[in-house]
């Protein structure tokens, strides 16, 4: 996972803080060594590192800091807000054009992500803000270019405007906004070529496209495993191109994270999305506030309430809670859960959203099996609807019948039964915490219960 390096650092750094009493100017100096060399070491520029640095310490030793009574907690939380202001603060919105449509140039070196990129950005605007896309094939020189958005289009059920290889990529832009007013397109992207390095040709053609284009956006798309380089390059396209965003890609590979603390320092343009596989699902709006929380080990809480609340089927979600509540969730429910927590996507990944997740060692390494859910269903699925409604029901025969309908063993079916009383029982216990703390006004559920 990207940041782990940086994340397992910052975090032991504070935990030796964390829980002081008092706090000294040495502690604090001490402490921001640390964090200095771990910032470093994550391949963040150098400069960015000693701004950071300065000023997390100014406001560290100030008096707000020194006479609290938690002293740590305090250190803890500048560095969470400086980490946040040094990623852009806020969240950044996409352009919206007063006249559709809004267009979008994608550009970026070679292999960046841009046409990857460009299918998942479509497919976001359409699922998540109801838009509706066009995407332009502006790369006319790499030989599978056209095919290989064509194939994205395909995949995504979404169109694509292309005029071969033969006409020049401003007129494919020009064409292609024509086309999308004519049918009613709200957002245009047009994917552009790449190259190795930033050359004059390549500007010289981006240049041209924006003439005459006049996007609403620019993205810049870089590859976070570049570090440094990533960096400079944003840095050239920002002076001889002007970009309006960056999108960061590849951030699920084993990146130290450098590019994403620098760009924005470097060149005040915000990241505006983060690529995080190859799917087209895997492209997420940047949240500085809860990456630099990610960062410090205080789990990605809110973008796990995203995930569940754009793919949890919200009338279900308020039912089963309802239902948690008396206590009358029944087998059928938990079948109905497994359903929807499948949709949100591979289990593992949610696992590390999780605040602390971070700290259980070897989580990494724990592979989990989706075959079980399926397994699980299976079971479920045997049972008849009294056995579903109530499990007590079950004696040695029953969970004979059931495991052979279902092709499991007895000892599965057992096994699955249990964890189910389990799960009824953390449930009680979970909605009697959230209860008493509603009244004191403090713990939310984290997310829609499962
Ligand atoms: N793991 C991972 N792979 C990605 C991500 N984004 C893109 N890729 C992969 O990176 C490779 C290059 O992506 P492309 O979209 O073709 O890159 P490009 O910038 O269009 O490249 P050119 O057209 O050659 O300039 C592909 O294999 C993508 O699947 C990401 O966020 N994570
Ligand atoms: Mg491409």
């Amino acid at each position: 996972m990207a940041f782990e390096g940086l994340a397992d650092r910052l975090q032991s750094t504070i935990q030796k803080i964390r829980g002081k009493g008092k706090v000294s100017e040495a502690d604090v100096k001490e402490m921001m060594r640390e964090v200095r060399l771990a910032l470093l070491e994550a391949d963040v520029n150098f400069k960015v590192v000693k701004d950071f640095v300065k000023k997390v310490s100014e406001r560290a030793v100030g008096q707000e800091v020194m006479k609290s009574l938690t002293p740590g907690q305090q250190i803890i939380k500048i560095v969470n807000e400086e980490l946040t202001a040094l990623m852009g603060g806020e969240q950044s919105k996409i352009a919206v054009a007063s006249r559709p449509p809004t267009v979008i140039m994608m550009v970026g070196l070679q292999g960046a992500g841009k046409t990857t990129t460009s299918g998942k950005l479509a497919n976001l605007l359409r699922k998540k803000y109801n838009r509706k896309p066009l995407l332009v094939a502006g790369d006319i020189y790499r030989p599978a270019a056209i095919k290989q958005l064509e194939t994205l289009g395909k995949q995504l059920d979404m169109p694509v405007f292309s005029l071969g290889d033969q006409v020049s990529p401003v007129e494919i832009a020009r064409q292609a906004i024509a086309k999308a007013k004519e049918d009613h397109h709200d957002y245009v992207l047009i994917d552009t070529a790449g190259r190795l390095h930033v050359d004059e040709a390549l500007m010289n053609e981006l240049k041209d496209i924006k003439e005459l284009t006049n996007p609403d956006e620019i993205f810049l798309v870089v590859d976070a495993m570049t570090g440094q380089d990533a960096v400079n390059v944003a840095q050239s396209f920002n002076e001889q191109l002007g970009i309006t965003g960056v999108v960061l890609t590849k951030l699920d590979g084993d990146t130290r994270g450098g590019a994403a603390l620098s760009i924005r320092a470097v060149t005040e343009k915000p990241i505006k999305f983060v690529g995080l596989g190859e799917k087209m699902d895997a492209l997420e709006p940047f949240h500085p506030e809860r990456m630099a929380s990610r960062i410090l080990g205080m789990g990605d809480v809110l973008t796990l309430i995203e995930k569940a609340q754009t793919s949890i089927d919200e009338e279900k979600a308020k039912e089963l809670e309802q239902k948690m509540r008396t206590a009358s969730f029944t087998l059928d429910d938990f079948l109905d859960q497994l359903g929807q927590v499948r949709k949100l996507g591979p289990l593992d990944e949610l696992l590390k959203m999780m605040p602390g997740a971070g700290k259980i060692k070897g989580l990494n390494n724990i592979q989990i099996d989706e075959k079980q859910i399926g397994h699980v269903e299976a079971i479920i699925r045997s049972m008849t609807k009294d056995e579903k409604l109530r499990p007590e029901l079950m004696n040695s025969s029953r969970k004979r019948r059931i495991a052979k309908g279902s092709g499991r063993t007895v000892a599965e079916v057992n096994r699955l039964l249990k964890q189910f009383e389990d799960m009824k029982k953390m449930m009680k216990q979970m909605t009697g915490m959230q209860q008493k703390a509603k009244k004191k006004g403090g713990f939310k559920f984290p997310f829609k219960p499962f």
